[in-house]
């Protein structure tokens, strides 16, 4: 047993109380004696007295460790052991700290710190996992070389940086760049490598690797081909070089997230290296392409220069996933990249927004840290950031990058740091702006437009919304991109951004013949809601002639979800003329047919659920579920000549490519094929599973069976496959779950939950069935609560086991106060058995405390 004591009663940590720790940290050796049950951890750590921080007694943060040993310039100390740590007296001077603890990796469910997976030792330290492995002072602000020996009989030893020496049971590897403890990585198990190499632009040979199990090598040649594309678009791009010797990757099947960006050794989640066109879907590809690229863009966002506290953690995130949308737009298409991350921020940032889980991009306080790689940070802060770009333009913008990686490489950084670059750079003002940071909630943008005499104007009204934690919310400085359309369908006045820095603000345009229709917000150039009364007439201008391409799409789904939402009100009179609208576009073969499969696809039901709250009413999940049948089955009704068409047209023969054009093709057939189904009884998608000979297809004919209620032969015969592999056997549990029936969703999850292969403690299995069921709105808002209780009652199951992957999950729960007052009382009855779970960790109560006390 550990004997250091478990954590006290949770405490929230404020940015405000940020002081820096007391000592500089000039170098870490670490040696490993790995076992499962009693791994040995042998620090020796030179540390510095901190002319620059407040005088403290010297503590280490340390957590489930077992204390053999430790040493003060050689010289046995007892230090006093306290929950989460420890203290002890040093001398007034440098001094060298060496201590040796027991830890046990094989009972390590928590995924954090030093655990296995499937016989492998593998890390993962961010946020605060170092703890977990040694004591340390485990904050990103600490920064220092390591040097590591690994003793072990495994054949493949990891860590970070560069290896210096390997024989017999052991290996030795050095990182000379300083870095905080959340960066640390060691991997140890029996893998093989698929490897490649690369010459960077100064010449450096980088020699890169892939490590997964026996038997997946041959899954890892996108991973890789992705990687070398990353690594050169960052030197095009923002001049950025690789820095070490080797670059390492390891896949491994139990991880908590999607990846970890750890120095020269980056862990993955397998679902995000391990691809083939018989195993990994399109989607899947695109992700690994981003996840990859993401995680290698932060070796100089978030590795060579960090974040000073937690509180900063957009500092690395927004600019790292703005970062990889920017590369995938590159290898893709920008359109449709900004289209499917609108998608995204929507689907999961506007609903965290809007709920009691809303917090400022950076937050202010937490109680656990892991709680807050969120949506919000991540996809909103990117957003920040795309903002930043707008208002100095593009060579500002790359002035400030280079300032920015001038003046703070090596360095733990702050969002006022990162602000004030590109003031610098630009000579901007961006006081207001740094609301965004400090500010939560979706802003709603309400327009009103006239046009008189040659001159149209636009009053442009912001509202911040209040909050609990946001009394008095102030005005934005937002970037509202607008291009002007003349009635024929010319682009009169092409793209200009306006900035919108007041409450309200009215802007002119002279010196027009007609009235002109206004493309406002165009590409998305800020994350607001707007409001705008233009109706149905105008949106279908706009889908027909808009020539930005993201205003083009979202006129289509603003025309789509006011059509679902009379739907709602018993009202179909928009069903046909939305119908001609959608014939136009998807049979317009000068669009990209992955742009036309986006414009088919409707809102999701969650979505249109918040669409309705917002409108002031209460929105009741199986009514909008419906609504969609109804809508899908007229556009299959209506549109089958040219899906029929489309079908034929988009076939593409010959050897499956990942790439975005093929990609795109049969995405927009499957959408054509799920329409379809619903005429003709599922034929053509029986046929289309039959024919299929990748995973892109075997999905769209087995979902659009499923959708339709059928599909019981292809789910048996795709388990009879697929058993052997996990990461396609997620999908068959996520399928059945996610596209059940409402009425038997749950029933469904809770058969699944029974069967052998449902490995609840493995992260991903434990997303697709639990996921799935809070994929599919109807089925887990179902009026008998069954959902309720059954997602409950895994998170229960989970958290004391794994308390950040239940945590994260409980955000199904979010959304509680949109819905009737029955259904609020079944979700509160389940938040608040949640709560009373004894012992609950400190991830599930913070989030369960927060959803229930907003
Ligand atoms: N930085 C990691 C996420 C760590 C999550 C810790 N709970 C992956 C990423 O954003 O690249
Ligand atoms: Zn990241």
């Amino acid at each position: 047993m550990p004997d250091t004591p478990k954590s006290a009663a949770a405490e929230t940590i404020y940015l405000r109380d940020y002081t820096a720790f007391g000592w500089t940290v000039t170098s870490v050796h670490l040696t490993f004696d790995l076992a499962p049950n009693a791994t040995r951890v042998t620090t020796k750590i030179a540390f510095a007295p901190n002319p620059d921080a407040p005088a403290q007694p010297f503590t280490l943060m340390g957590e489930d460790l077992t204390l053999i040993s430790a040493r003060i310039d050689g010289v046995t100390v007892t230090p006093t052991l306290h929950p989460g740590g420890l203290t002890v007296d040093v001398p007034d001077a440098p001094f060298i700290w060496e201590a040796e603890v027991e830890i046990d990796p094989a009972s390590n469910t928590a995924l954090e710190g030093l655990y296995m997976s499937n016989g492998m030792y593998c890390t993962q330290c961010e946020a605060e996992g170092f703890r977990k492995i040694t004591y340390y002072p485990d904050r990103p602000d600490v920064m220092a070389p390591y040097s590591v020996r690994v003793n072990s009989d495994l054949p493949v030893l990891l860590s970070n940086g560069n290896p210096v020496a390997q024989g017999d049971g052991f290996a030795e590897w050095d990182d000379p760049w300083p870095k905080p403890s959340y960066l640390f990585a060691l991997v140890a198990g029996d893998l093989v490598a698929h490897s490649d190499r690369i010459t960077t632009m100064s010449g450096r040979e980088v020699a890169l690797n892939i490590w997964v199990r026996p038997g997946d090598e041959d899954k890892c040649a996108y991973a890789m081909d992705a990687l070398k594309r990353s690594m050169i678009w960052d030197e095009q791009v923002y001049g950025r070089e690789y820095d070490l010797d080797v670059f390492n990757i390891v896949a491994v099947d139990d991880f908590n997230m999607g990846a970890m960006e750890n120095k020269g050794l980056n862990i993955f989640n397998s679902k995000f290296v391990l691809a083939s066109a018989e195993t990994a879907t399109d989607a899947d590809f695109a992700r690994i392409e981003s996840i990859i690229a993401h995680e290698y863009f932060h070796n100089w966002t978030g590795n060579r220069i960090t974040c000073r506290d937690w509180f900063q953690l957009c500092l690395k995130e927004g600019l790292t996933v703005y970062r990889d949308q920017q590369f995938s737009g590159d290898m893709r298409s920008h359109a449709v990249q900004r289209i499917e991350d609108v998608l995204m921020l929507r689907a999961r940032q506007f609903r965290e927004d809007n709920g009691p889980l809303a917090h400022p991009v950076r937050p202010d306080h937490y109680v656990e840290i892991n709680n807050f790689y969120t949506a919000t940070v991540y996809e909103k802060g990117a957003e920040v950031i795309g903002m930043l770009r707008t208002l100095v333009g593009e060579d500002g913008y790359r002035d400030a990058l280079n300032l920015y990686f001038d003046r703070h490489d090596g360095d733990a950084s702050t969002i006022e740091d990162w602000l004030k670059v590109f003031e610098d750079a630009t000579g901007r003002d961006l006081g207001q702006f740094k609301r965004w940071y400090t500010q939560s909630g979706t802003p709603r943008l309400t327009l009103n437009e006239r046009f008189n005499d040659g001159t149209y104007e636009i009053d442009i009204k912001q509202e911040v919304p209040e909050t609990k934690n946001q009394a008095d919310p102030q005005p934005l400085h937002i970037p509202v991109a607008i291009g002007l359309l003349s009635p024929n369908g010319d682009e009169v006045v092409p793209t200009q951004i306006l900035e919108l820095t007041e409450t309200q603000q009215t802007f002119r345009f002279d010196g027009l013949g007609a009235a002109p229709v206004a493309s406002v917000l165009r590409n998305f150039s800020a994350p607001v809601i707007v409001n705008r009364a233009g109706g149905a007439d105008q949106n279908a201008f706009l889908l027909a002639h808009d020539t930005d391409p993201f205003n083009k799409w979202e006129a289509g789904r603003a025309l789509s979800k006011s059509v679902l939402l009379d739907l709602l009100n018993g009202d179909d009179a928009g069903v046909a003329g939305y119908v001609d609208a959608m014939a136009q576009v998807i049979t317009d073969d000068a669009l990209d047919p992955a742009f036309r499969a986006l414009t088919l696809g409707l809102p999701s039901e969650d979505d249109l659920a918040q669409s309705v709250f917002d409108g002031g009413c209460t929105p009741d999940p199986m009514a909008i579920y419906d609504a969609l049948g109804i809508l899908r089955g007229a556009m299959a009704a209506g549109l089958e000549t040219p899906l029929r068409a489309i079908y034929a047209e988009m076939h593409t023969p010959g050897a499956y490519s990942p790439d975005a054009g093929p990609a795109g093709r049969r995405a927009l057939r499957g959408a054509a094929l799920g329409l379809l189904s619903r005429i003709d009884g599922g034929a053509l998608a029986r046929a289309h599973y039959d024919g299929a000979d990748n995973m892109t297809d075997s999905l769209a004919a087995l979902s659009a069976l499923l959708r339709i209620g059928q599909g019981q032969d292809q789910i048996d015969a795709f388990y009879a496959k697929w058993a052997d592999d996990r990461l396609v056997l997620d999908k068959w549990f996520m399928m059945q779950v996610a596209l059940a029936p409402p009425e038997t969703a749950a029933k469904i999850a809770e058969n699944l939950s029974r069967h052998p292969a449902f490995d609840w403690k493995n992260p991903n299995r434990f997303r697709s069935l639990i996921g799935g069921l809070t994929s599919n709105a109807a089925g887990f808002h179902a009026a008998d609560g069954a959902g309720y209780r059954f997602v409950a009652e895994w998170l229960m199951r989970l958290d004391p086991k794994n308390p950040q992957t239940a945590a994260r999950m409980s955000t199904a729960f979010e959304t509680w106060r949109r819905y009737d007052a029955d259904r609020q009382d079944l979700i509160r009855e389940q938040l608040n058995r949640i709560a009373a779970m004894t012992p609950i960790s400190r991830d599930m109560g913070e989030m369960v405390g927060r959803m229930l006390n907003a």
